[in-house]
This record gives C-alpha cells, structure tokens and sequence, in this order.
C-alpha cells in the first residue's frame, strides 16, 4: 500500500458544537468510532479515526465544539479542540448554513493566527436551496481568503470525494502511521463508555447529560466471542439527578441499558451482558481528582 509518494497526516476537524464534525469523522471511517447527538457539546475527548486511500492514511482528530471560553464553561474543551489543531497537518473548519455570525468570528480570530493549511467545509448544505449555496460559499471567502472551500452533507455523503481531494494533497509524504484495518486510536473501553454516555444524551434534557460521565468499571472478555460481560458507572453530580436517570420503575435506565448493548454489540461484534450502575460524584466538573480519573485531564 505504501509507495514512495504515500501520504499520511493528521487533519483536524475543528467547529463549533453541533456543526456535525462527529458525523462526518464516523461517515469517512465508514462506522461509528465517534458519538454523535442533536445537542450541542456531545463530544468531550480527542479521537482519532483513520480514513484508508489506495494513496494516503488520513488520521481524523474529531474534537470538542469550539465555545467562546470567556463563557468559563469547559476550557478543558477549548484546550483539547486547539491542541488537536497544534497537532495536526491539516485543520477542515466545520460550518454550517445555520450558525451564529458571532461564533463564527471567535472561531475565525483562532484560526487566523495559526498558519496550517486550512480547508473550510460547508456542512449540512441538505438543508438548505441549491441557490443559497453560492452566497454563503462567498461569505466565507470573505472571511478567510486562502482557505479552499468545499460545500457538503455529512448526513448523506454529498461532497465527501470532494472533501478528500482537497485534503491529501496538503498532507506530508509519510509511511501509514496505523495497520491497515485500524479504525481508531481509542479502545474498545473508551468507545463502550462513549456509547453509554451517548444513549444517556438522547434519553435526558436540559443539564443532565452534561452532568454525566461514563466509566466502565469492569471489561471481562474470557468468554469473547461467546460474550463479553460489562459493568459500567453512570456518575452523576446530584442525587436528583440520578432519579431522573434511573427514571419511574427504573425505566429509563432500562432503556438506556438495552440501547447501549445493541450498540456495543454491533461496535464488538459479538453478544454483551451490559450492567449499568448510576453514582453521585458530587460537583465532578470542578474536581480536578475527577476530572483526571474520568479521563478528561492528562
Ligand atoms: N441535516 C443534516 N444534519 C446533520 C449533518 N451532519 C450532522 N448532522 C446532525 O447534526 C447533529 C450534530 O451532529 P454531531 O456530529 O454530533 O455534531 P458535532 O459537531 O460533533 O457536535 P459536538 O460534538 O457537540 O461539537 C446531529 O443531529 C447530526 O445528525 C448534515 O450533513 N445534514
Ligand atoms: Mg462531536
């Protein structure tokens, strides 16, 4: 596969929350490495997904939603979302026809001061009329006038060839950094936990998935390919919170429990035996001894 002009870099996928920079990582893998959900802020952790041409290895960092850190909120966030871009060869800028003149000029004075090759991608163009792409395409020229342009839809693929043309001739000439059938840099652990706070995320509202954490305890594999027995904790920052996620009768973790073991199922490819326990730890986000155990802090 390596030839004396194969390339392999790291291109960040850099946006605010929401723009659909997980989507998209999970449709160029060609399965689902990262979380995903119509709320805002669902990803919290570097991953990187690795994309495989007959001429390059593309190395995805999907990150946080870019947020104004003057808001306090998540400057762990922020830090990891740049830090990926200090990494990487190459950074797509993720926008969509939806998002706010303001945030857009946060992300665009990051991005300004940082000399990498940049490539703007305009997602979620399914939702709009074929005639308002082009004034938004030059909208955006305006803003950054070096930046290559591509117009797409993570959602149903639109674009994508488009996308990867622009990328591979930006990265370093370089061996494959991954084994050919490697699909991300994260464990098996780290994406169950992912999943779980995932199905959390569609069940919950307001502040409880953004109070939640995911840790899984316990990954007995002997009996793998049979099964795979799980014990995973739910933490939670108040005891009110974790009524709402056990729910009347137990019935939402129930679901939670039962949509997250098809997940994982089809993520390890063979039956699971998922337990799932919910545990206050009062106040997690602000407990740096926290923090570092649920993985968030180095
Ligand atoms: N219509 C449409 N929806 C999309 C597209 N791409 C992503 N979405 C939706 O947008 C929502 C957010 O997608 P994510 O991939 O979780 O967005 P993200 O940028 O990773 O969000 P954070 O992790 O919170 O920063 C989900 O409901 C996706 O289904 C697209 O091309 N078209
Ligand atoms: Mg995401």
């Amino acid at each position: 596969m390596s030839g004396d002009n194969f390339k392999c870099g790291y291109v960040a996928l850099i946006g605010a929350p929401n723009v659909g920079k997980s989507t998209l990582l999970n449709r160029l893998v060609a399965e689902k490495v990262a979380i995903t959900s119509p709320k805002p802020q669902t990803t919290r952790h570097r991953l990187c997904g690795v994309v495989q041409r007959p001429e390059a290895q593309l190395l995805f960092l999907d990150t946080p939603g870019i947020i104004d850190p003057r808001r306090a909120l998540n400057e762990i966030l922020v830090r990891v979302a740049l830090g990926a871009w200090a990494e990487a060869d190459v950074a797509v800028w993720l926008v969509t026809p939806q998002d706010v003149a303001a945030e857009t000029q946060i992300i665009a004075s990051y991005l300004k001061r940082f000399s990498k090759p940049l490539i703007i991608a305009i997602n979620k163009i399914d939702t709009i009329a074929k005639p308002e792409i082009l004034p938004l395409i030059a909208s955006y020229h305006e803003i950054l006038p070096d930046a290559a342009i591509v117009p797409m839809s993570a959602l149903y693929g639109d674009g994508l060839p488009e996308l990867l043309e622009e990328i591979i001739p930006l990265l370093p000439v370089a061996p494959p950094l991954y084994p050919s059938e490697q699909l991300t840099d994260r464990s098996e652990r780290f994406l169950v936990a992912e999943l779980i706070r995932e199905r959390v995320f569609h069940h919950t509202a307001q502040e409880i998935p953004y109070a939640v954490a995911v840790q899984v305890d316990d990954f007995d594999e002997r009996q793998r390919p049979q099964l795979v027995r799980i014990r995973a904790i739910i933490y939670v920052e108040r005891a009110s919170q974790k009524g709402i996620i056990i729910g009347k009768k137990g019935r939402r973790l129930k679901t939670i429990g039962q949509e997250a073991r098809t997940a994982i199922e089809s993520l390890l490819l063979c039956p699971v035996y998922l337990e799932l326990w919910v545990k206050v730890w009062k106040n997690w986000r602000k407990d740096p001894r926290a923090l570092r155990q649920l993985g968030y802090l180095e």
